[in-house]
């Protein structure tokens, strides 16, 4: 441990430095329906942990989940209500910015499109903010989050989320690069207006679909 604070760390220059030099672009950007690896990615086997550096201490006993904003229902739930909604199981791949892909991942948690019946975003709701007990957030599209395979994941093969891979419960939205997949999450915040999290405001793709390689600001 140093005393470096996670916007300062060693990692996060590094990867901002990325973002300035365009590092990882192959300048494909269509897909071959059949392809099922994005370009510029390589397959792993194992799951390799990315963040800031920071595992916060939230058990499931204090674990809570609070969503609010441009909702007509807001909803603040402990883990035991947030693990009494109906529950789905999807798998999916992941893919990082940093070039490494996970195929066959198995989730099971609330997904997001029951969560969207329960809170009942306002009409003039567009975009969602994570909010994550290591203070790291990121930002979709309303239409993002609403992804059919997307869910708030508290198991992955069939075991709890482990703490450093976000445990107690951790978002998934496949269909992006994966440092939109808050983990730790604490807060979904519903805006009328985009808000730009900790890697859109340090040159990373605001919406980041790697299916077109946006990786960066401007790609
Ligand atoms: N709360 C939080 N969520 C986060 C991050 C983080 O630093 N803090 N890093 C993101 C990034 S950049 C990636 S690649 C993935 C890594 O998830 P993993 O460690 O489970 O592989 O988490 C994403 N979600
Ligand atoms: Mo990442």
């Amino acid at each position: 441990m140093t005393d470096e604070t996670p916007s300062d760390s060693k990692l996060t220059r590094t990867k901002e430095k990325w973002a300035r030099e365009g590092r990882f672009l192959t300048g494909k950007i269509t897909r071959p329906e059949d392809e099922r690896l994005p370009p510029g990615q390589h397959l792993t086997k194992d799951w390799p942990v990315l963040d800031l550096g920071v595992v916060p201490p939230v058990s499931r006993e204090r674990w809570r989940l609070d969503v609010y904003g441009a909702v007509d229902t807001p909803v603040f739930w402990t883990f035991a209500e947030f693990a009494a909604q109906r529950q789905s199981r999807f798998s999916s791949d992941i893919h990082c910015v940093t070039t490494w892909s996970r195929y066959d991942n198995e989730w099971e948690g609330l997904a997001t499109r029951e969560l969207l019946a329960v809170c009942q975003p306002r009409e003039d709701a567009r975009f969602v903010t994570l909010h994550c007990y290591d203070g790291y957030t990121t930002n979709l599209a309303l239409e993002d989050f609403a992804a059919e395979d997307a869910l708030l994941a508290h198991s992955w093969s069939g075991q709890p989320l482990t703490e450093e891979h976000g445990g107690p419960v951790r978002l998934v939205v496949p269909h992006l690069y994966f440092w939109k997949s808050a983990k730790w999450l604490q807060a979904i915040e519903f805006l009328t207006e985009d808000a730009p999290g900790f890697w859109e405001v340090r040159g990373y793709h605001n919406r980041g679909d790697p299916w077109a390689e946006q990786r960066y600001s401007g790609d």
